[in-house]
Formats: C-alpha cells, structure tokens, sequence
C-alpha cells in the first residue's frame, strides 16, 4: 500500500525528464523479476556506505512499529544496506526529515482510502540518490475500524518502509488484459508474490514481514546503481 505522498504526487509530472536522463545512465537497472526502482520520483539508488535511520513520530508509534522492522533490518544488513532504528523524532509527515532518516507516523487515512498506508522517498534527489522519506500507518488498524490481518499488517509495514527506501510497486500485465492490476505480481514456486506487489504481497503467517527474494534483489540493484554511478 500504496501510493507516493499527496505533494510528492505533485512532482510526477516532472519526473519524466529525470528518467530519461537516468535511463540512460550507463549500467543502471531500474526493474527486474519482480522488483521495480521508485523512478516515477526520481529515485534509482540507494547509498552503499550511508546508514539510513528510521525514527517515530512519538515513543507510541515507536513502540508499536519498530518490532515489526527487525526482520528487515537484518535482511537489508545481509545485502549491504545500513539500516538502523532509531529514537523518537519530531516532524512533519507532508516534509522530508533529515537526510537518510526514514520517519514513521500514524495517520488516519493518509490517501484518503480507507486501509490504506503510505510510504515514499523524498522525491527527485541529486543522480537519483535515495535519502530516506516518509511513512504514514493508516491508524484505523488499531482504532477498531478497519480490520487488517495480521500478516498483512506486518506485510504492510515492511512495505512502506521499502517505499521509502526507494522501491516501487512490481505490478505488470502479465496476463495480456492490458492493465496491471492489484495483485498482478510475479511469484515464486509456491504462490509468494513480492512484498512490494500492490496493494500487497508478501509471505503469511510466520514470516510475515520478510522480504522476498524479489525485493532483496530490488535492494540489492539500487545499491549496484550507487555503485555504479560511483555515488553514496
Ligand atoms: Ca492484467
Ligand atoms: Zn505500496
């Protein structure tokens, strides 16, 4: 889930020229099997040496998402990308923080879709370079209003954090019907769909909250474009 923030939105239409210039950018992968780079918002890389920080909005948003992100912490670690949590932070979910902090809050709403969250990179930074973003956790999952399953709920989380870190959604018409539609997302020989497939995706139960090999392979090209395009 789901979709850029309101102002980063806004800033699509001027998208299309830094894409075209960044395609052409020698070596620079922006989509595989199963993973798809946040282009559309001018992000192609993430830093190879940085460490990326995610930070709450207040020590309750802390406490109620930062358990749900060690799993990917220690799977980003594995494939070379920094991640850290961090404390509380205060800001302003419409803004970027500061640089390589990722920050998380609880919004009701925050499409205007009911159950769904959002999560985005700070869009169009020098050479594509992701610093971090935003992520907003629709608070009806806990106001009794919306009911998310909970591998869903831990799926959704991982996913926005992935959002910000510079991922998109893989989606493809793989079916010919000329739309990509929800859910229309590779998958792997048992039916796993990669956590970054809107309006989700992901394994069940247990493992919840992994990333699946197509997203660490994501990861791992958005760090190859730093590497690259010699940037970090
Ligand atoms: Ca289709
Ligand atoms: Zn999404």
């Amino acid at each position: 889930m789901r979709r850029p923030l309101t102002a980063i939105a806004l800033a699509v239409a001027t998208a299309t020229v830094l894409t075209t210039s960044q395609a052409g950018a020698a070596g620079v992968r922006t989509e595989g099997e199963g993973w798809k780079a946040a282009e559309i918002v001018g992000i192609t890389s993430v830093s190879p040496v940085r460490t990326y920080t995610v930070t709450f909005r207040t020590e309750a948003i802390r406490e109620r998402y930062a358990p749900y992100l060690g799993t990917a912490v220690r799977q980003l670690a594995a494939v070379g990308l920094r991640l850290r949590i961090g404390g509380v932070e205060p800001g302003d979910p419409r803004r970027c923080g500061p640089a390589y902090h990722i920050q998380f809050t609880e919004m009701y709403r925050p499409t205007g879709t009911p159950g769904w969250s959002q999560g985005a990179p700070c869009p169009h930074q020098p050479r594509g370079l992701g610093r971090g973003g935003l992520v907003a956790i629709d608070s009806e999952y806990f106001d009794g209003t919306y009911h998310i399953e909970p591998h869903v709920l831990a799926n959704t989380v991982t996913h926005e954090l992935l959002h910000a870190l510079g991922l998109d959604h893989p989606n493809r018409d793989l079916d010919g019907d000329g739309t990509a539609a929800a859910y229309e997302c590779v998958t792997t020989s048992a039916g796993v769909r990669p956590l970054m497939c809107s309006p989700n995706g992901g394994y069940r139960a247990a493992e919840a909250g992994r990333l699946t090999p197509f997203d660490l392979a994501g990861v791992e090209a958005l760090l190859a474009n730093a590497r690259t395009r010699g940037i970090g």
